[in-house]
């Protein structure tokens, strides 16, 4: 009997096998959870559709979490094949390449837009659509960074989004709370994917992360998915609202001196 037998987990954000979403979906396959993988776009669905298999599951559908179509027809695909489901995982963040260095300040409307709506709506966009399919006793659970609380050079919006987002996950855990649904986020460390190549010296900031950081190295997926597991099972059944940081510790030192 694993962790998640019987549970159906609806996994949104998975892009390659460096995904954090792929952490999570083979720590919540290992527990017993039934899957369901969404794909923004047919580039994407090819990645997705292998590992999908390769957990032993076949339902795999789109949803570009900027279309209120794609989340309505995603949330009936779901109702026709699952009826119900126990826990969401939305993994999703974006914003326009351009504005992730230099200054801050430089960010343009259009920009600012852009990375709200894909990093922050998104989440309240979908949790309203499946809301009404959510099980009592299910989870929410969403990614964060630390550059929501503290600036973290070159992250910029996304960091003024992933501020909004964690206050959204607050808001929404006080709405669901009622219908014993919890909604928490996992604030993760610096980690090589999809979403972090090409940012300019993720590299170095990859190395004085992991010199300073308490348990001196970085996080992987598989840490974050162990986390994620915990969260999303009846052993963090009175958790919500929070923001757990799986960070190696990161965010509790201050300034260091080499010895
Ligand atoms: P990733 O590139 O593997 O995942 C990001 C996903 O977002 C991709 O699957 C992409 O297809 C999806 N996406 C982007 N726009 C979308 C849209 N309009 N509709 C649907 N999906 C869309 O990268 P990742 O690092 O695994 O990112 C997952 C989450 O973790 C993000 O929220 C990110 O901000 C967060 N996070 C990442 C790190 C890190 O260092 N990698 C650290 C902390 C938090
Ligand atoms: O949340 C993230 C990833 C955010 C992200 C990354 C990209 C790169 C490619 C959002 N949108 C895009 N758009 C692209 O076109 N992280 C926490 C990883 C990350 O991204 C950074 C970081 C870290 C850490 C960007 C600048 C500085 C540090």
């Amino acid at each position: 009997m694993g962790l998640l037998t019987g549970k159906r987990a609806l996994i949104m954000g998975l892009a390659n096998d460096n995904s954090i979403a792929w952490g999570i979906s083979k720590a919540f396959h290992a527990e017993g959870a039934e899957l369901c993988f969404t794909y923004v776009n047919e580039a994407i669905e090819k990645r997705v559709r292998p590992l999908a298999a390769s957990l032993g599951c076949d339902f795999v559908i789109p949803c570009n979490v900027d279309s209120d179509a794609d989340i309505d027809q995603m949330a009936a695909s779901i109702k026709e094949r699952w009826g119900t489901f126990d826990i969401l995982i939305h993994a999703i963040g974006y914003a326009k390449k351009e504005e992730l260095n230099g200054e801050y300040l430089n960010v343009t409307r259009e920009g600012f837009q852009i990375a709200m709506n894909t990093s922050v709506y998104s989440l309240t966009a979908v949790v309203k659509a499946t809301r009404s399919l959510l099980n009592s006793g299910g989870s929410v659970l969403t990614l964060t960074y630390h550059g929501s609380q503290q600036v973290a050079q070159n992250y910029n919006v996304m960091g003024v989004a992933k501020a909004a987002l964690e206050a959204s996950v607050r808001y929404l855990a006080s709405d669901l709370g009622p219908s014993n649904i919890r909604v928490n986020a996992i604030s993760a460390g610096p980690i090589r994917t999809l979403a972090a190549s090409g940012i300019a010296g993720f590299k170095d900031l990859l190395k004085s992360f992991a010199g300073v950081a308490p348990l001196r190295r970085n996080v992987t997926q598989d840490d974050v998915g162990n986390t994620a597991l915990f969260l999303c099972s009846h052993l963090a059944s009175a958790t919500t609202g929070e923001i757990i940081y799986v960070d190696a510790g990161f965010r509790t030192v201050s300034i260091t001196i080499d010895s």
